[in-house]
């Protein structure tokens, strides 16, 4: 049994991979701020070793991987608006914390951090799909401080010998993603205004398409990330491989909740990418990571998922 520090644990992405080291009877220890994360979402653990703390204080990092053997870095304000809107505050959360929580894991003698990075580094690619080869070319400050970040991953592994993997995420969606604020990832706003039929909002014309990819898919190539000998010192996507357009999306959601509804349009949204869609042959070499749920079979899931939980509050 190892001793798991997640991230950002109270959040979308960090409770799926808490159930998961849970589920697997390994010892979790969640640090959260709280900020975007709930800790509703960690309910059904009610004796989880919970730290509410802010990453970007240093000494908050240092306690929370004290007896740590993997930390996955899932902590961050991920949004591509909040960012172009409030850039020094995303740096905070997206950088500054990043680098407390790998000088405190170097410090602690942690055996590997997997950090949580975005496809949102490659920016406009001339061709796809996006290959970690590829030269980063981020559009926005989130983009650009989650490459910072992983690269401050690597130079760790480089000049410390501290054990670093990022994975870089694709759009991941899946149940408990907060659709409450506007910065939102697109298929909970699309899901839960559906259900409530209200009409949902499409930035730009529909034609840009996404690689997007269901949580558990993602769960699976961070827990890999952990143990693969080779793995360390990489940058590697986890996704599907595939891509849909926004026009797409909204008539499969559309179709699944049974609405009547016509989008809005409005302006493209400044700092967006055009198309992503992941290479992920090298996924599937060094961690043997194969997508095993499709996007369609996950839709599904995420709808019923919201229409159960609208059940609950109602
Ligand atoms: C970026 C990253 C993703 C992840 C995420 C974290 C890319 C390609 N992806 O996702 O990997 O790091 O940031 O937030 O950079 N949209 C609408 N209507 C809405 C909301 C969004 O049309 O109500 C559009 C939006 O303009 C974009 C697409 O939907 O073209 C996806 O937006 P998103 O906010 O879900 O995620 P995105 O692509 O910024």
């Amino acid at each position: 049994m190892a001793q798991y520090l997640v991230t950002g644990g109270a959040g979308f992405i960090g409770s799926h991979l808490t159930d998961e080291l849970v589920r697997r009877g390994e010892q979790v220890r969640v640090v959260d701020n709280l900020s975007t994360g709930k800790r509703q979402n960690l309910a059904q653990h009610p004796n989880l070793d919970f730290i509410e703390g802010d990453l970007a204080d240093l000494q908050v990092a240092r306690r929370a991987v004290t007896g740590v053997d993997y930390v996955l870095h899932q902590a961050a304000i991920p949004s591509v608006p909040r960012s172009v809107l409030d850039p020094i505050a995303s740096n905070r959360a997206n950088v500054e914390a990043s680098l407390n929580v790998l000088v405190a894991a170097r410090d602690a003698g942690v055996k590997r951090v997997v950090y949580a990075g975005s496809s949102s580094a490659y920016g406009n690619t001339p061709t796809l799909p996006k290959a970690e080869s590829m030269a980063p070319a981020p559009l926005s400050p989130y983009a650009l401080q989650k490459l910072v970040a992983e690269q401050y991953c690597q130079l760790f592994t480089r000049l410390y010998g501290l054990e670093t993997v990022t994975i870089r995420y694709f759009n991941v969606f899946g149940p408990r993603q907060d659709p409450s604020s506007p910065y939102s990832g697109v298929i909970s706003l699309f899901i839960s205004a559906l259900c409530d039929g209200r009409a949902p909002t499409i930035f730009g014309d529909g034609e840009q398409t996404r690689d997007f990819t269901y949580v558990a898919n993602v769960v699976d190539g961070v827990l890999r990330a952990c143990h693969v000998k080779d793995a360390s010192g990489e940058v590697i996507n986890v996704a599907t491989g595939g891509r849909i357009s926004l026009k797409e999306l909204f008539e499969n959601v559309r179709q699944l909740v049974g609405a009547n509804v016509d989008p809005l349009y409005a302006e493209v949204r400044a700092g967006d990418v055009k198309d992503s869609q992941a290479d992920i042959s090298k996924a599937r070499r060094l961690l043997g990571y194969e997508p095993t749920v499709r996007f369609e079979d996950g839709l599904q899931k995420t709808v019923d998922w919201y229409r159960a939980s609208q059940l609950t509050v109602a």
